[in-house]
């Protein structure tokens, strides 16, 4: 029997990271069950599991996955009940962003950060590409940076092309598991191919007629970092994640909402048009900005389901 960690899952093998540094392909036998969920993949990047090798010696099976810290699900379709654990084990996730090719939505941030923050995994913000932003872009990355900052969230602004602040990134990476996620075309694989160069990960063009990536990265895949640490890259998601939330714990997600949520005049707020909201006046002085509200109000009432 060995333990090793799963460091790509493509739904039927596993590649295992093992002993010093050896890898082997692994399969499982037998059932492996998610309290409460039907998955499609039981076992998935980040897992540390025991596994065996068969007579061959070639490969192995996975016997037992070992108790996670945490994991991130996402459905297939919001009406499917099957679901997929993208990564288990998790100390960060990295949302990539950019202004212009592609251009990311506000309010797919704010989805993300709900989903991380129910899942109680820290998350920060990376804005690539700044080397392409004229006065515009700028002034717009500086705004999203502003808003997401006054939360409490960190924002990392790089250019990996560019070489421009990845020492920042990197010293907050060093020693941990952190995941990578955002649009297609963002840049993440090239930063993964750029911090550990032995990598020659696969990229892609941004396409020239649609301005947005090509997906890419097809799996999961967890890398080791030459500085200390792993990073999972991931493929380009319009959405990220599923948590099934009652629409008064929305709120909950949203760490600016909630704090200022304490004062509102009835205890079952949802801070829509109720008397008394402590939510809304936040707003309307400022102090919470209308975009986030936008999004609160926009997951509440279930729009833009194009973004889950
Ligand atoms: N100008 C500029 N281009 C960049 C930068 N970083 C990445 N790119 C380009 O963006 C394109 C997409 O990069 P990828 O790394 O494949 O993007 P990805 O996020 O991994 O995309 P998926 O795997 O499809 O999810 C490539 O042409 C990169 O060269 C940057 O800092 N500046
Ligand atoms: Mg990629
Ligand atoms: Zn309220």
């Amino acid at each position: 029997m060995e333990q090793g960690l799963v460091i790509k899952s493509t739904g039927s093998r596993y590649r295992i990271l093992y002993g010093s540094g050896s890898i082997t392909e692994c399969t499982i036998k037998g059932k492996f069950r998610v309290k409460e969920h039907r998955t499609t993949n039981p076992v998935a990047v980040g897992d540390n599991v025991l596994f065996e090798f068969e007579k061959s010696g070639n490969s192995g099976i996975i016997t037992e996955v070992l108790d996670r810290k945490n994991y991130i699900l996402r459905k297939s379709s919001n009406l499917s009940k099957e679901a997929q654990i993208i990564a288990a084990n998790i100390d960060q996730v990295f949302l990539m962003i950019t202004i212009i090719l592609p251009e990311t939505p506000v309010e797919f941030i704010d989805r993300f950060l709900m989903t991380a923050e129910a899942y109680r995994v820290p998350a920060c913000i990376i804005v690539n590409k700044t080397d392409l932003y004229g006065k515009t872009e700028l002034e717009r990355q500086d705004q999203i940076v502003s808003i997401y900052r006054n939360i409490g969230y960190k924002c990392y602004k790089i250019s990996v092309t560019g070489n421009k602040g990845l020492d920042r990134l990197k010293d907050k990476m060093r020693d941990k598991i952190s995941l990578i996620a955002g649009n297609s075309g963002v840049g993440k694989t090239t930063l993964l191919n750029t911090l550990n160069p032995s990598l020659n990960l696969k990229t892609g063009e941004i396409s020239d007629y649609h301005k947005q990536g090509k997906h890419i990265t097809t799996f999961p895949e967890m890398h080791k970092m030459p500085f200390g640490g792993f990073i999972i890259d991931t493929p380009g998601m319009r959405g990220f994640g599923v948590v099934d939330m009652q629409r008064n714990e929305i709120y909950h997600f949203f760490p600016e909402i909630f704090r200022a949520s304490k004062n509102c005049r009835f205890h079952n707020c949802l801070h829509l048009d109720e008397p008394g909201c402590a939510v809304r006046e936040a707003v309307e002085g400022g102090s919470i900005d209308q975009l986030r509200y936008r999004s609160y109000i926009n997951i509440l009432e279930d729009k833009n389901s194009k973004y889950r």
